[in-house]
């Protein structure tokens, strides 16, 4: 061959290996993004809140710091117990009141005497944290700790800079000496009346995430995550992770601001929804859990509206998950599994009203059907419509619609409806409209029957992306007490109006 020749076929395949076409780069994210401890904290969806100390053991909520530690003896601790039920009922990490507001501490403080040292369990060698701790690592799941700023016991309580330096140093101690802490849940609560004084929350959060920086911190006004506003496991129905922490106060919130976020939010400071399976937060003899089906309605209310569930499962005063509790959590579990492990849209076809740079493998409309925030749909840009299409060969029935969007980045809907195709006369009929998504929305509504589907999104912050879809039939909410059908029906109602008032 020639050197021409050559020459030649050498400037061919050159040619053909830069003329294998690019891939279309990604959206640009929209700020305010989250961190990676957030996006974690927030794939996890449930938390199992465990509130257990003195209080177990004298019947109340708000112990007075004054109790004798001698009151803690749980005969049959077993926090392997806890953890295995947290594991199986999907919560993903567990919280515990390592001091509540009575100031007694679950581990073995060196800076206070008021703790298991002082009681006659384990012959006051005891350290139920550390049991927890060994016990989370063993099982794989999250631990989170609560350390109640409020402390009725403690006589720095009340003198601002003893204190702090006393509160700081028993979050060392949690944060060193329990390996690794998923989240530390700083509770705003403080009674009418009790002693005026300053925590200095910057330093606190500071040391905090230098001590375990995969930690994320919760309050009121987070900085990682916030509280939902209320104690009833309810998020908005509008609902940002968006928010802007200079107007949340600790102690002091409005639960509207909380449970809506702020779409003009500069922080991203997601929403965690707290609420006990009974009726106090402390286990009390008299006590019954809440039935299956309210779990149910609850976990639509916040892992459905872009929230963490944070159940709250007391150990009762032999230190273990009482059976009763047990069984409704396994009910729970066995409910939610079987309405979301079929999802119907996987029998669609999927199509859109457009794609991004035209690459249907790489933002196309299928992607809605596979799990994980990397693949989602993205329409072209400067498009005057946002829809997506669902055909089925056969009809299919459902009453549950869930939708998703890659929050990483960044949140971007703020109002969207789902139509389904009439049968006979072939219009678009309404079926349920819904305002914001964020990591997952779940919307419930009468049972439909249809072929075809379209999901359109007339609101958005920018481009919406979508990255899962899902269509399921819930046999238990509707066909359950009036509760469940009232709730619904106000929520149907909420989204109605809050649909219009953002249009
Ligand atoms: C409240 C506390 O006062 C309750 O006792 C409970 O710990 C709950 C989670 O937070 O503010």
């Amino acid at each position: 061959m020639s050197l021409i020749t050559l020459l030649f076929f050498s400037t061919i395949s050159l040619f053909k290996i830069s003329n294998s076409s690019p891939l279309k780069p990604h959206p640009l994210p929209i700020l305010p993004l989250p961190t990676s401890q957030q996006l974690q904290w927030q794939l996890g969806s449930m938390a199992m809140f465990l509130h257990f100390g003195p209080n177990t053991f004298t019947n109340s909520e708000w112990g007075t710091g004054k109790v004798n530690p001698s009151v803690f003896n749980p005969t049959h601790l077993n926090a392997t117990q806890w953890v295995k039920i947290a594991k199986d009922s999907g919560f993903t990490r567990v919280i515990l009141t390592a001091k509540h507001h009575d100031g007694f501490c679950l581990w073995p403080s060196e800076f206070t005497d008021y703790s298991v040292k002082s009681s006659h369990w384990r012959n006051g060698t005891g350290d139920v944290l550390a049991e927890l701790a060994a016990a989370t690592a063993e099982a794989g799941i999250g631990l989170g700790l609560y350390l109640s700023p409020w402390d009725r016991h403690d006589l720095s309580y009340g003198k601002t800079l003893e204190y702090n330096e006393f509160y700081l140093s028993q979050m060392t101690e949690l944060l060193t000496k329990y390996g690794e802490i998923k989240e530390v849940w700083l509770d705003g609560a403080k009674g009418e009346g009790e002693k005026d004084m300053e925590y200095f929350f910057d330093t606190w959060f500071s040391l905090i995430h230098q001590l375990q920086p995969g930690a994320v911190i919760f309050s009121d006004a987070g900085p990682d995550v916030r509280w939902i506003g209320d104690e009833a496991g309810l998020a908005g129905s509008t609902c940002w992770s968006l928010f802007n922490r200079t107007n949340a106060k600790i102690g002091d919130t409005d639960p509207l601001y909380s449970q809506g976020g702020d779409r003009f939010g500069q922080d991203w400071v997601p929403a965690e929804c707290d609420v006990s399976i009974r009726p106090g937060w402390f286990w009390h003899a008299l006590e019954s859990p809440k039935p299956a089906v309210q779990l149910l309605d609850i976990y639509y209310n916040s892992v459905g509206r872009n929230c963490l569930f944070l159940l709250n499962v007391p150990p009762n005063s032999s230190g273990l998950i009482s059976e009763q509790d047990i069984k409704v959590l396994e009910k729970f579990r066995q409910m939610k599994n079987s309405i979301f492990a079929n999802n119907l849209a996987r029998k669609a076809v999927v199509s859109s009203s457009s794609i991004r740079g035209g690459q249907s493998l790489q933002f196309g409309g299928k992607n809605v059907l596979e799990e994980g925030l990397d693949k989602y749909w993205a329409p072209e840009e400067n498009q005057k419509e946002w829809e997506l299409y669902l055909e089925f060969q056969d009809s299919v029935s459902f009453n549950v619609l869930e939708v998703r969007e890659p929050i990483q980045m960044g949140q971007r809907v703020a109002s969207f409806y789902l139509e389904s195709r009439n049968i006979g006369s072939g219009k678009w009929e309404r079926v349920v409209s819904g305002t914001t998504v964020g990591n997952k929305r779940l919307l419930r509504f009468p049972k439909v029957k249809s072929r075809s589907l379209k999901l359109v999104v007339d609101k958005a912050r920018a481009d919406p992306l979508i990255s899962y879809l899902g269509i399921y039939m819930d046999k238990f909410s509707v066909s359950s007490k009036n509760t469940t059908k009232i709730t619904i029906t106000r929520t149907l109602q909420e989204e109605q109006q809050q649909h219009d008032s953002t249009k």
